[in-house]
């Protein structure tokens, strides 16, 4: 199935084109008065880039239902194809996250070279031991790299360690670990025992990897298990990651805390420890909620970026974080979602960089609470639109890339090549 055709988003830009360029002009000029260079700003988010997770070009679901959409992606091929029409469109989107064994494929050659014929390239691998698969001698009911018992846990470092092979095939420089290991009732599992497994299978793990490798170790407060998990914060995460040594670095899922935990200073503390691996954005009300990026708190996840751009201002050593959307489409077409998120996360690190460090500096040395308040405010009130729209356009992308999707026709073409699945099972994807 082809892409989107360039023509057609050519034609789509052609309509919306003088409008864009007015606004980026007289944003320029606002911007100015601010001391600010615009153009600058442009190529500083055109160099920004987020990974999308496979799983996310697929309708997810809920402990109860799953919903299926149209034109679903059957196999890793068509995911790579979707994640190509958002790259395509949105382009803020030029990686792609594997998880095995949901992605499975018999020649990982072949899918390096369509995704770069594509422009894509592998982020992060993920792997997966919070769900059996079909013929695995031991199951992860009761745990994975936690488990009581050592050949299972075995089990689970070894599929760690084929998902690293997979990926050196495939250019990727990252593993992460996300287990659902944990307790359901209090004295179910001994917890300084089960963390301790932990680093043992772990270490087991990190001994495998590459030397230009991280592994991200990615924390949870809880799901599958409902009263303790082993990584339950960024605490335990940090202690682990110390633990393993310097390739080892802690994940911060947006959805992944108690409400309202103060996620952007646990950033900033893991900076300051030299242990943020990177981010899967989402967003979410109630806890791992997996909603679009910033659809229901797009100022906490400007403030994260906030704290971003001032280690990068500082130029903090080693801090180097890894981008990625995880997200669960339950209700939207996964494609609209994904480029939708991209751009809100493209645009929180806008107004980021439009914070004037200097002033918030000031303000805070002089315990000014209301002017460091309003320098952050000025910036997040500021519409960066046109910076996003004049970033993609400049990229061959689409101005507004949901309006030249849903004109392109894609899905309805999709629907046609890729027979719904019968079947489809519930559970968040
Ligand atoms: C689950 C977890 C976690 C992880 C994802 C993929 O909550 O967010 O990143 O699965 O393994 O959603
Ligand atoms: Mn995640
Ligand atoms: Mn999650």
């Amino acid at each position: 199935m082809p892409l989107i055709s360039k023509d057609h988003i050519q034609t789509h830009n052609a309509a919306l084109q003088r409008h864009a360029d007015t606004d980026y002009e007289y944003l320029g000029e606002q911007l100015a008065r601010r001391y600010i260079d615009i153009d600058t700003i442009t190529q500083q988010v055109a160099a920004f880039g987020v990974a999308i997770p496979s799983w996310g070009v697929g309708t997810g679901g809920t402990r109860f239902a799953r919903f299926p959409g149209m034109g679903e992606p059957r196999h890793v091929f068509d995911k790579l194809q979707d994640c190509a029409v958002i790259q395509q469109l949105a382009r803020a989107t030029p990686a792609v996250s594997l998880h095995i064994p949901w992605d499975t494929c018999s020649d990982w050659g072949e899918l390096r070279q369509t995704a770069s014929s594509h422009g894509l390239a592998f982020d992060a691998m993920n792997s997966n031991t919070f769900s059996d698969q079909k013929d695995q001698p031991h199951s992860y009911k009761f745990g994975s790299l936690t488990h009581a018992d050592p050949a299972t846990r075995a089990q689970a470092v070894e599929h760690n360690i084929a998902c690293i092979e997979i990926g050196e095939k495939l250019g990727s420089k990252a593993l992460t670990v996300w287990i659902g290991d944990g307790s359901n009732f209090p004295g179910q599992q001994h917890f300084r025992r089960a963390f301790e497994r932990y680093l043992e299978s772990s270490s087991a793990i990190y001994a495998a990897l590459p030397d230009n490798w991280r592994m991200f170790l990615e924390h949870k407060i809880c799901e599958p298990a409902f009263y303790s998990t082993v990584i339950q914060d960024w605490g335990s995460s940090f202690m682990a990651a110390s633990a393993l040594g310097p390739k080892a670095q802690c994940l911060v899922d947006l959805g992944h805390h108690a409400p309202n935990v103060n996620i952007e200073m646990i950033v900033a503390r893991l900076i300051a420890g030299g242990k943020l691996a990177g981010f899967h954005f989402n967003d979410s009300k109630y806890g791992d909620d997996d909603l679009d990026a910033g659809s229901v708190a797009p100022y906490r996840l400007f403030l994260v970026f906030n704290e971003l751009v001032s280690a990068a201002h500082e130029k903090v050593a080693g801090f180097n974080p890894a981008y990625m959307l995880d997200q669960s489409h339950n209700v939207t077409d996964p494609i609209e979602s994904l480029m939708t998120s991209a751009a809100q996360v493209q645009r929180s690190y806008a107004q980021a960089l439009l914070v004037d460090r200097a002033e918030l500096d000031a303000a805070q040395d002089a315990n000014d609470a209301l002017m460091a308040s309003r320098a952050l405010k000025r910036a997040f009130e500021t519409d960066v639109t046109p910076i996003l729209q004049r970033v993609r356009a400049l990229a061959g992308g689409a101005i507004d890339p949901v309006g030249a999707y849903r004109a392109s026709g894609y899905r309805q073409r999709a629907a046609k090549e890729r027979p719904a699945v019968a079947g489809g099972s519930g559970g968040i994807v």
